[in-house]
């Protein structure tokens, strides 16, 4: 059985009181009560504050380009899928530069644990606008207030049928350790939107803004019910929901194609006969 200490990585470089460290622990909670052991998984990450998130675990890990974190653990999944495979992204990362790979892992159904530090900044270059920036907010770059339309990142998952769609919060760390778990045990792609106050360069989402926003969404919502969880994805101004909002069940890769079905790449025989034949054509 781990204990927490099993996953200590190196020394955290985020400002003291920054929401990532809730993060942190509410993660290796989850994989303590869960039972996976450090060599059980791979963390992926890009580039940013979120990034580094896989140097503060000890584990298997991937730290790749900025926006490209869904390819690397897609292909780090479909070459092993008997791995559990955990993806942590900026909001930047994620829903800017990486936007176009998480429609299509989304689409694809890839077995990958998504989880963004959604602290709607980009936070390591100092204070841009993300995508999840609220609209009119001010930033040393957008000096008269950002004029694009606030991303909705709960909304659009839902409407491109992700199977596990949730929102959690770094300053409710019980309960995002609780999101945690139901997306590891879940079969298919999962998204939290974890709602991350920047303590240095966000100073309209605070921790005081979330906390007087923040609901836990109600014990008897239906997560499977899509017209109702598209109106829940909806709410954002006053009232923020956290938990799981949208549910379903759709076949994963390892399900729908032939070669992997019965066991992961990585544990198929080479014959490298059939490669030199197949280059020979090529010449
Ligand atoms: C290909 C590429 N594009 C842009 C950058 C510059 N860059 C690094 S981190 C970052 C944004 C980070 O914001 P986010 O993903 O929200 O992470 P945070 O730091 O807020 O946790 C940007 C634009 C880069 N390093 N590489
Ligand atoms: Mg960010």
């Amino acid at each position: 059985m781990p204990t927490l200490q099993d996953y200590r990585g190196q020394h955290p470089a985020w400002c003291p009181g920054c929401g990532n460290f809730g993060i942190l622990k509410a993660f290796k909670d989850a994989m303590v009560e869960l039972n996976i052991g450090p060599h059980q998984f791979t963390i992926v990450s890009g580039i940013g504050q979120a990034g580094k998130f896989p140097h503060y675990v000890r584990c298997n890990t991937f730290n790749g380009l900025h926006g490209r974190t869904l390819p690397v653990a897609t292909g780090i999944r479909l070459a092993n899928h008997e791995m559990t495979v955990m993806a942590f992204a900026g909001d930047g990362d994620c829903y800017g530069e990486g936007g176009n790979h998480l429609i299509h892992a989304i689409r694809r159904n890839i077995n990958v644990k998504l989880f963004v530090h959604d602290n709607q900044i980009y936070a390591l270059t100092k204070g841009q606008a993300s995508p999840t920036s609220m609209e009119g907010v001010k930033t040393k770059n957008q000096p008269f207030g950002v004029f694009s339309e606030q991303m909705n990142p709960m909304a659009m998952a839902i409407a491109l049928d992700c199977s596990f769609v949730a929102r959690g919060f770094a300053g409710d760390m019980k309960h995002l350790t609780l999101l945690m778990k139901e997306a590891v045990n879940h079969k298919g792609f999962t998204l939290i939107d974890i709602l991350q106050p920047c303590v240095t360069f966000n100073k309209i989402n605070t921790f005081d803004w979330y906390k007087q926003r923040v609901y836990h969404i109600e014990a008897d919502y239906n997560p499977e019910d899509r017209i109702a969880a598209f109106q829940k994805a909806l709410e954002w101004e006053d009232r923020i929901p956290i938990g799981i909002i949208y549910r379903n069940h759709r076949l994963i890769p390892e399900e729908r194609i032939p070669v992997i079905k019965e066991r992961p790449l990585v544990r198929q025989a080479v014959d490298i006969s059939k490669i030199e034949t197949t280059l020979k054509e090529f010449c």
